[in-house]
């Protein structure tokens, strides 16, 4: 399987997130991509290569002019306040107040485009986040020119970007740009398959009213985990996009079996759905030792999901997403692709 990975990722490092009340170094770091890439590689899982440069254009097919244009010129615009250190939205455009007009100031801006806090903005942001993306458009492109799979070794992750927000460590939406790659260049019905712990929002949002692009999840129950305000199951899509989005909500302490159920019918949901190719927005922090997460996945765990996404028999793009325990993340995420490749 071809692996799309740039060392570009290492320029976004974010020094602190609130957690519990605390602000703690990143859970989101830099060598959580280092690991899984030296995984692949000792797994000989085939070809690494750098990704191809996508024009912005890309980007905008599911995230709007302004927001790209922020996320462009948000750093520089912090660092004329005289701050080095990281930029971070304090404020944010919640009930009541005005939600339609974008402030000037970068604080402002920073709210504006965002949904948490946990989204700080460094010098090589920009720079790391566009070669995220341009590393999941290289596996779509290798997907369109006839490949059965790609994994697209994103970081930042993606999953809860939405087309004018940033949340939960996402910038650009790798997978749903993927998505909508694969949509402009003959593929007529995508599914997004989110195996990540947390409800992918973002995507969800992006393509909620579209009946070409199916998003199915499995993901903590919103009512006890991160993102708490989208991803329960009765949020079945709108209007075109009326039953094409399947949300699989499992509670704290979900064991490897209880997922693989929830699995199955997220599959048979994607095989009615007949897509053309697949997504799968790849994030293993459902494993029992991630230390943000709350599920019981162990490594045989990850390879029957590998094993069973390949009975779709779709050409299928992989998307890094999440994943904190990193001394595990790199054998993790071997296990889905061997699972895929060997089966
Ligand atoms: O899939 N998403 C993640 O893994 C990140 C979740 C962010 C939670 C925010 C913690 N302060
Ligand atoms: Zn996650």
């Amino acid at each position: 399987m071809l692996t799309i990975y740039s060392d570009d990722h290492r320029l976004h490092h974010g020094a602190a997130e609130f957690y519990r009340g605390r602000l703690v170094p990143c859970f989101e770091m830099p060598s959580r991509a280092d690991q899984v890439l030296e995984s692949m590689r000792a797994a000989g899982l085939g070809p690494v290569v750098a990704p191809a440069r996508f024009d912005r254009a890309a980007l905008v097919r599911v995230h709007t002019e302004d927001y790209v244009a922020f996320l462009e010129t948000a750093w520089a615009e912090w660092a004329a306040l005289g701050e080095t250190g990281d930029a971070l939205p304090y404020v944010w455009p919640a009930a009541d107040l005005r939600q339609d007009v974008p402030p000037d100031h970068i604080d402002g801006k920073l709210g504006f485009y965002s949904i948490d806090a946990a989204v700080p903005i460094t010098a090589g942001t920009w720079t790391a986040i566009k070669s995220s993306a341009d590393c999941a458009l290289t596996g779509a492109q290798a997907l369109v020119d006839g490949a059965a799979s790609a994994f697209a070794l994103c970081r930042p992750p993606g999953h809860h970007a939405g087309a004018r927000a940033m949340a939960g460590f996402c910038y650009l939406n790798n997978a749903a740009i993927a998505a909508q790659f694969l949509r402009d260049h003959g593929h007529a019905r995508v599914a997004v398959l989110d195996v990540d712990y947390h409800h992918g929002n973002g995507t969800q949002t992006i393509f909620y009213d579209r009946g070409d692009v199916l998003f199915a999840s499995l993901h903590g129950d919103p009512r006890q985990e991160y993102p708490f305000f989208l991803g329960y199951a009765d949020e079945c899509g709108a209007g075109e996009g009326l039953g094409a989005n399947r949300n699989y909500p499992l509670p704290w302490g979900t064991s490897g079996e209880v997922y693989r159920a929830a699995l199955d019918s997220a599959l048979a949901d994607m095989a009615r759905f007949a897509p053309t190719s697949v997504v799968v927005s790849l994030g293993v922090d459902t494993y029992a030792e991630d230390p943000i997460s709350h599920f019981k996945l162990r490594a045989p765990d990850f390879t029957a999901i590998g094993r069973a996404i390949a009975g779709l028999g779709v050409p299928t793009l992989f998307v890094m997403e999440g994943g904190y325990a990193v001394a595990a993340i790199g054998d993790n995420v071997t296990a889905v692709l061997t699972g895929f490749a060997g089966a």
